[in-house]
C-alpha cells in the first residue's frame, strides 16, 4: 500500500510538472526550441521508468515475503489440522461413551448425588469452619464448661452412690420387714392351729385338751360375756400344766419396759412369746367368779442357775375400784414367803399410789409396780438389771430367797384347783 501511495505522489508530481512546463511553453512557445522539450520528457520518461521499476521491485519482494509467510501459516495449520484430528478420533468414543451414559438415567442421579455430597461436605466445611472458629475464639470457655461438666457428673455420681447406698439399706430393711412378717404370720398359723385344736372356748388354759403344748391361746376369761376372747400363754408342762401365765422376765432383748402406767398393768402389755404382763383386768375376770379358785405359782430363776418356786392358794384380786386387792392363803414350795406382807394390799403403779408408806411411792422407790405396803418382800416387776445388778433395791427380787440380788427369770402363773 505505501509503494501504491508513493507511486500516486510520484505520477502526481509528474502530471504537475507537465502542467507547469506546458504553461511554461505556451508563455516562452516563441523562445524554447522543441529539442529540449524532447530531453526533458526523455528525463522524466526514464525518471518514471526507474521508479516504477524500483517500486515494483519492492512490492515483487513483499509478495514473496507474503507468500513464504502464508506457506509457513499454510503449513502450520495442517500440522493443527492433523493435531486436533487425532484428538477428535481420541475424543470421539468417550463423546459416544457420555452421550449414551447421557441417555441413561443414571447421570443425572449420580449428578444429584455428587451435588449432594457437595452441598454436605460444603456444609460441614462451613460448620466445621464456624466452630473452629468459635473453639479458637472461645478456648477458655470450652475449658470452663469441661471443668463445670466434670464437676456436675461427679456430683451426680455421689448422688447415684448415695441413693444406691440408700436403697441398698431400704433393701435391708424392707427385707428385715418381711423376714419379720413371715415370722409372725407363722407363728400366728402355729397359734391358730393350736387354737384350732381346742374344740371348746377355755376360760383359761386348764381347759385346754389333754396333750396341749405350752404355747399361745386364745382364752374367754369374761364369763359374763363369753365371745370376748383374750390371748394368754398356757404353760402345759410344770407341774402337770394347765397354768395361766400372767408375768414373765427373761433375759430377753429388746428389753421389755415395766416401769408403766396404771392403764398398762390394768390391760396388760408385752409380748407372750416374750417378756410381758398379762393384765389386772384378765386376772380379776378369772378369780372373781367363785366357782373356780385359783393357785399363784412363782418360779424364779438366778444368774447363777439357781431356781425356787412358791405357791400361794386360793389366790384372786378384787376389782379394779378396790386396787386389785392381793388374796391369798398358804405357802408352799421352796422360795420363800415373799408374799407375807402383799396380802390384802392394793396394787400401785407409779402414776397410783395405793400403798401403805404414807407420803412416799413405793413403786417409785422400787421401780416397779406391785401389791406394795411399805414395801414388802418382793419386787418382780422391777428394772431388768442383769447379773450385775448387785443388791440394788429397783431390780427384780424375792427377798426371802436372794434378798435384793436382782433375778434373771420369774413367772406368775395361775391355775384352778
Ligand atoms: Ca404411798
Amino acid at each position: 500500500m505505501a509503494a501504491w501511495r508513493h507511486c500516486t505522489v510520484v505520477l502526481w508530481s509528474l502530471i504537475g510538472f507537465c502542467a507547469i512546463i506546458g504553461a511554461e511553453q505556451q508563455q516562452q512557445q516563441a523562445v524554447l526550441p522543441s529539442t529540449i522539450a524532447d530531453q526533458v520528457l526523455n528525463i522524466v520518461t526514464q525518471a518514471v521508468h526507474n521508479e516504477m521499476r524500483s517500486i515494483v521491485s519492492n512490492v515483487m519482494s513483499r509478495m514473496e515475503a507474503l507468500e513464504r509467510r502464508l506457506v509457513s501459516h499454510v503449513e502450520s495449520l495442517g500440522s493443527r489440522l492433523t493435531l486436533l484430528g487425532s484428538r477428535m478420533d481420541e475424543l470421539a468414543p468417550i463423546s459416544v461413551q457420555d452421550t449414551q451414559s447421557l441417555r441413561t438415567e443414571e447421570l443425572p442421579s449420580r449428578l444429584d448425588s455428587h451435588k449432594a455430597q457437595l452441598d454436605n461436605m460444603t456444609a460441614q466445611r462451613s460448620e466445621h469452619g464456624l466452630q473452629e472458629d468459635e473453639n479458637s475464639a472461645s478456648v477458655g470457655g470450652l475449658i470452663l464448661r469441661i471443668d463445670t461438666l466434670a464437676t456436675q457428673l461427679e456430683t451426680q455420681r455421689s448422688q447415684l452412690t448415695e441413693l444406691a447406698t440408700n436403697h441398698q439399706t431400704e433393701l435391708a430393711d424392707l427385707k428385715s420387714q418381711i423376714d419379720r412378717a413371715v415370722e409372725c404370720s407363722n407363728s400366728q398359723r402355729n397359734e391358730t392351729s393350736q387354737i384350732s385344736e381346742a374344740d371348746v372356748r377355755p376360760r383359761d388354759c386348764s381347759d385346754l385338751p389333754n396333750g396341749s403344748t405350752t404355747g399361745v391361746y386364745l382364752v374367754y376369761p369374761d364369763v359374763a360375756d363369753p365371745s370376748q376372747s383374750v390371748r394368754a400363754l398356757c404353760d402345759m408342762d410344770t407341774d402337770g400344766g394347765g397354768w395361766t401365765v400372767i408375768q414373765r422376765r427373761d433375759d430377753i432383748t429388746p428389753r421389755e419396759d415395766f416401769y408403766r402406767t396404771w392403764r398398762h398393768y390394768k390391760r396388760g402389755f408385752g409380748n407372750l412369746t416374750g417378756e410381758f404382763w398379762w393384765g389386772l383386768h384378765h386376772v380379776w375376770q378369772l378369780t372373781s367368779v367363785r366357782d373356780r379358785r385359783y393357785l399363784l405359782r412363782v418360779d424364779l430363776q438366778a444368774f447363777d442357775g439357781d431356781r425356787a418356786h412358791a405357791v400361794y392358794q386360793d389366790f384372786n384380786i378384787s376389782s379394779e375400784s378396790d386396787g386389785y386387792r392381793l388374796a391369798a392363803s398358804g405357802y408352799s414350795g421352796n422360795a420363800g414367803n415373799s408374799l407375807r406382807n402383799n396380802i390384802n394390799r392394793q396394787f400401785s403403779t407409779h402414776d397410783r399410789d395405793n400403798d401403805g408408806w404414807l407420803g412416799n411411792s413405793c413403786a417409785q422407790r422400787h421401780q416397779g409396780a406391785w401389791w406394795y405396803y411399805v414395801c414388802g418382800f418382793s419386787n418382780l416387776n422391777g428394772q431388768y438389771l442383769g447379773s450385775d445388778g448387785g443388791s440394788n433395791m429397783s431390780g427384780i427380787w424375792w427377798g426371802a430367797w436372794k434378798k435384793y440380788e436382782s433375778l434373771k427369770k420369774t413367772e406368775l402363773k395361775i391355775r384352778p384347783f
